[in-house]
């Protein structure tokens, strides 16, 4: 996992120099301690390194003449490694050397537990960085000292908004998008709904405490049952356990969290930051897996809820596990979640789509999320809300997102049903400019699928490169705004086998880095064919191999053929001919009824969840 070859901050400097011996106890092989030799001189160390193949004699000889006050063994083959670094140890002894030199083990061969077995101070096994030699030599506690300078905190929380405008660069479009934007919002702000209530009741009950009776009361009415009978009862809802208090211990702010011991991957200049979604059901879970994840280069974290907040109205309270699909949206269970996240993960909990959205953002907000998910498109096409509920809802969402500084990424999911990605792409920016009338700040969050649009037209016969650099492409000609693909990325790209999986995954991490995005949602190596709950393992492995292909790439580029550009120019003007019919429809849920953001042909129907709901607001 651990590039042995990485370089360390070059303006790190050992507090006092050290006389370090280096001697490859091996036939041949000696890079490994050529390379800590490196990073030992370059922070101001004395070294001496000795050719290998030398006889036990000649090393103690040598020891015994230059006085170091370490002595770094390397081993690399594995035949007789244990009696020839146990021999070395006692003449070593033998010759008076201990304890003014300390012992060090290291390279291939060199496993943990071998340096007490055989009287070392310290083993290094295969993985060792040379910055962990040196932080050992300087005695310090290991830290990552490659991106940040040793000592210094965890690198802070991207915005990942910041230095974008929101200027449409493609004048009809943006006119276009504007026109429907406040259509669709002067409809929905004469308009509530029982999810607007309840938010709206939820930001009482946090303001004031002291009146909360009543404000739970009125909330309660409404809710569905299972969340209703729930508080009565003061039970768990059906399908639910509360935490046992052993099982909360672990969420506590001293355990929920351990500093990442290194900087989260990326590509080149600090982008894209890598998001893992998360979703296991359990808190106590999602805490172990996002401290997997960080662990292993994740920069962020998706909370991840498809069924609960989706069908049900109103949401529990208290730590939960979830025996379905994702874990429950409560304050108890985002607040450790927070805590599990800690000060280095940007954070996003999506509400983007059912019958609790505003209720969610708030109480994003009010755990400390960084990020929030909001769409009306793809939630009442695709995910089943009733898109005039949703419209109304998306409206207060995207207003407490903006005065909670939350910005949200708006997705094109939709395509996954065989929605083209223009049409997609329409959806998603009318969505945005209402975002952004509304003073928040969205994040477009396109694709890179082999959606059945492509798998029918043949875009990606010859490559997966082309046609999702193409919807970058096209968006940053109609608008300055962040893009942030997922998610997560290569959708209907996997398969059951978790090579195969985490390779493409990589790829398209890779292709998300080399377009210059400022995030992109990973999947995991068993997405598409995990049969139950994703594993922590499975999340690794395309971080490992993300890690990898952001290594392989570096500053080089992809370069996609003349069809992007083409494909490009061609979404485009898509974007403007769908806009314009759905400027003349009026309002986003009407267009939508209406088919002009995906039609059942296409394989999308608007939603039914939460159909009847929406009232008039009364004055
Ligand atoms: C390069 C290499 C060679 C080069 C060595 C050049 C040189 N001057 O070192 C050459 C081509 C000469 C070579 C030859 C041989 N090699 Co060779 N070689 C490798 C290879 C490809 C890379 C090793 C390496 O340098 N890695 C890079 C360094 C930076 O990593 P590292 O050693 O792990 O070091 C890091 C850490 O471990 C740690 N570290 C290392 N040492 C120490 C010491 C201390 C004190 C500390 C704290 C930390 C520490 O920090 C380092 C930096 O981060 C490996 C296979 C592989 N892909 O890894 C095989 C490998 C090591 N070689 C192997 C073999 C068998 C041989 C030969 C015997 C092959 C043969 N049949 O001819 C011969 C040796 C002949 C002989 N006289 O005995 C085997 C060893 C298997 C085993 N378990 O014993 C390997 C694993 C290949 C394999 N799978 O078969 N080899």
């Amino acid at each position: 996992m651990t590039q042995p070859y990485s370089t360390v901050n070059p303006s790190y400097l050992a507090d006092r120099p050290r006389r370090v011996l280096l001697v490859p106890l091996d036939p041949v092989h000696d890079i490994g301690l050529k390379v800590i030799r490196r990073a030992l001189n370059a922070a101001g160390h004395q070294t001496m390194l000795l050719p290998p193949d030398r006889t036990l004699e000649e090393v103690v000889r040598a020891a015994s003449e230059y006085r170091p006050e370490f002595t770094l063994i390397g081993r690399t083959v594995g035949y007789g490694t244990a009696e020839l670094l146990g021999r070395l140890a006692d003449m070593m002894e033998a010759a008076g050397l201990r304890p003014a030199t300390k012992l060090v083990i290291g390279g291939m061969a060199v496993r943990d537990g071998l340096a007490a077995e055989l009287g070392f101070d310290a083993c290094f096994g295969p993985g060792t960085t040379p910055e962990m030699v040196l932080l050992y030599i300087d005695g310090k506690s290991p830290r990552p000292l490659s991106g940040t300078a040793a000592g210094q905190a965890p690198p802070r929380r991207r915005d990942l908004t910041a230095g974008f405008g929101y200027q449409f660069r493609h004048e009809a479009i943006g006119e276009l998008a504007h026109t429907v934007a406040s259509q669709t919002l002067s409809w929905a702000a004469g308009r509530t709904s029982p999810g607007v209530e309840r938010a709206e009741l939820r930001r009482a009950i946090l303001d004031d405490p002291a009146q909360a009776g009543r404000n739970r009361e009125l909330y309660l009415e409404l809710c569905d049952e299972p969340v209703r009978l729930a508080a009565k009862e003061k039970s768990a809802p059906e399908h639910t356990r509360y935490l046992t208090a052993h099982e909360e211990s672990f969420l506590s702010p001293e355990r929920a969290y351990a500093a990442p011991e290194r900087s989260p991957l990326s590509g080149p200049e600090g982008k894209p930051t890598v998001f893992v979604q998360y979703g296991t059901g359990c808190p106590l879970m999602d805490a172990a897996h996002i401290q997997a994840v960080r662990q292993w280069g994740a920069g962020g974290v998706v909370h991840f809820d498809p069924s609960w907040a989706a069908r049900t109205e109103g949401l529990p309270s208290g730590l939960l596990s979830h025996e379905h699909d994702g874990t429950v949206v409560t304050l108890e269970n985002l607040q450790a979640l927070r805590r599990a996240a800690g000060p280095d993960l940007l954070w996003q909990v999506r509400a983007h789509r059912g019958l609790n959205t505003p209720e969610t953002v708030l109480l994003a907000a009010v755990a400390g999320a960084d990020l929030t998910k909001i769409n009306i498109a793809y939630g009442s096409l695709g995910a089943g809300t009733e898109p005039s509920r949703l419209t109304v809802d998306a409206y207060a969402a995207m207003t407490y997102a903006a005065r909670y500084g939350l910005p949200f990424d708006v997705v094109t999911n939709e395509e996954l049903s065989g929605v083209p990605a223009h049409k997609a792409m329409a959806g998603m920016l009318a969505t945005v400019a209402m975002g952004v009338a509304l003073g928040g700040r969205p994040v477009l969050q396109p694709l890179f699928c082999y959606s059945p649009e492509v798998m029918l037209g043949g875009q990606m016969a010859d490559n997966y490169v082309d046609f999702n650099a193409a919807k970058v492409m096209a968006l940053r000609q109609i608008i300055d705004a962040p893009i942030w693909p997922g998610a997560p990325v290569g959708f209907l790209t996997q398969t059951e086998d978790r090579v195969q999986s985490s390779v493409s995954t990589a790829l398209h991490a890779a292709l998300a880095a080399c377009l210059g995005v400022e995030a992109v949602t990973i999947a995991s190596a068993d997405e598409a064919y995990s049969g139950g709950a994703i594993t922590a393992a499975a999340r690794l492995d395309t971080l490992t191999a993300a890690a990898e292909a952001f290594r392989f790439f570096g500053q080089s580029r992809i370069e996609p053929t003349a069809a992007a550009t083409r494909w490009a120019s061609e979404m485009v003007a898509g974007v403007e001919d769908v806009l314009t019919r759905v400027a003349r429809v009026g309002v986003l849920p009407e267009a939508i009824y209406a088919g002009l953001l995906g039609s059942p042909e296409e394989g999308v129907y608007p939603g039914r969840a939460g159909r009847g709901t929406v009232k008039a607001r009364s004055r």
